[in-house]
């Protein structure tokens, strides 16, 4: 596979809603899109960082500046055999595996479409319908919370995860069961809390949450071992696995029980292929955990999502949730089993709308 031309266009998205977690409220999103010319062909890839360097280290501005001097300049006008030639090629590189994996995506949607299958059979994938979860912010008030719970559990998704912080915690979970008592449940911590909430973080245990993600520090493992010894709640680690030496060696201590598997955080499908097979070899649960994405990120963590280690329900859910109008066709939709249909379609699965990318683009370069 050759790559002839790249295109680097930074879109402006306002959410229908905000999303806030522990570190902040998002209204709307800046998202850089990566088009790949090759053999022919067109594919496309998402930068997944979020506008400020808050859950990780990358914004769009970062991903630019890799891309444009270091990723680009390495690949353009070279031919990789398969994607992850690519994936290789971008190892001396310390980190931004969002920028990569926004670049060695598109090259997956290509090869798909050489081959003439759909993306997820490409990786392997095995399910045609997909489980489907809510990420549910922390809202101005529990009542407006228990409202979008109530509307989500309506909609037929099979779990809901909330965000909670210092302050958003056992108040607004006790609300929570008293109203659903028996709902798959859990919360997001985004890092907001350390060793020392230990006592505190112990009464989560009474809400029979399905998990705690990520409560500690975003690039510990060693903490969350120790805390995953002192309570029952099973412990899903996101921010702290970049790769799958780190899953390796969370499972190996101790540090979680399951794990969220992000195309960016890990820099793109290769790496989450491994991620997800050293979780499968140790009969680890992993799920697609999500970004905001626009629906081209939406439609690789669809493709990803059909795995057979991807046994839990994931934050991939309905385009209308996130956008107005989405930038691919059809948008993204869940049935009222709360699973997406994988589309049998070649490549993506869905079709970028390039009038409507255009009219969101606010920065544009293309490299020849
Ligand atoms: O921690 O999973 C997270 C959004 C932005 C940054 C981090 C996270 C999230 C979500 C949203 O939880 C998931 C989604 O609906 O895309
Ligand atoms: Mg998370």
């Amino acid at each position: 596979m050759k790559i002839n031309r790249i295109e680097l266009r930074q879109i402006q998205m306002p959410l229908v809603h905000f999303f806030e977690t522990s570190f902040g409220r998002t209204t709307t999103r800046r998202i850089v899109l990566v088009r790949v010319d090759a053999d022919g062909l067109t594919g496309w890839g998402e930068v997944t960082a979020g506008e400020s360097p808050f859950y990780s280290y990358e914004t769009p501005e970062t991903a630019w500046h890799i891309l444009r001097d270091f990723l680009i300049p390495w690949t353009l006008g070279k031919d990789f055999g398969a994607p992850a030639g690519i994936a290789a090629c971008f190892l001396p590189i310390r980190g931004h595996n969002m920028a990569k994996a926004a670049l060695e995506n598109a090259l997956w949607d290509i090869e798909a479409q050489k081959q003439n299958i759909p993306l997820a059979k490409l990786l392997g994938g095995t399910l045609e319908e997909i489980p489907c979860g809510v990420s549910i912010g922390i809202q101005n008030s529990i009542p407006e919370l228990l409202e979008k719970i109530d509307r989500e559990v309506a909609a037929g998704y099979q779990r809901i995860k909330v965000k909670i912080k210092p302050g958003w915690d056992l108040d607004v979970l006790d609300a929570i069961r008293s109203k659903f008592s028996r709902i798959p449940l859990m919360a997001d911590a985004n890092s907001a809390y350390s060793l020392d909430d230990l006592a505190h973080l112990k009464e989560l245990d009474r809400f029979y949450l399905m998990m705690i993600e990520q409560p500690l520090g975003w690039d510990d493992l060693v903490d969350h071992a120790k805390l995953q010894r002192e309570i029952s709640t099973p412990i899903c680690l996101d921010e702290s696995i970049h790769n799958a030496d780190d899953a390796r060696k969370a499972l190996q201590i101790g540090a979680g029980k399951i794990i969220n598997i992000k195309l960016g955080r890990v820099g793109g499908f290769t790496a989450a292929r491994q991620v997800h097979d050293v979780c499968r070899a140790r009969n680890v649960p992993v799920w697609c955990g999500g970004m905001l994405e626009s629906g081209i990120g939406r439609a690789h963590n669809i493709a990803m999502s059909t795995l057979p280690g991807f046994t839990l329900p994931g934050d991939v859910s309905a385009s209308k949730r996130y956008w107005a109008e989405d930038i691919i066709e059809p948008e993204v939709t869940v049935s009222a089993q709360g699973t997406i249909r994988v589309s049998p379609a070649a490549g993506l699965g869905y079709t970028p709308n390039l009038a409507r990318i255009e009219k969101l683009t606010v920065r544009k370069e293309s490299f020849e």
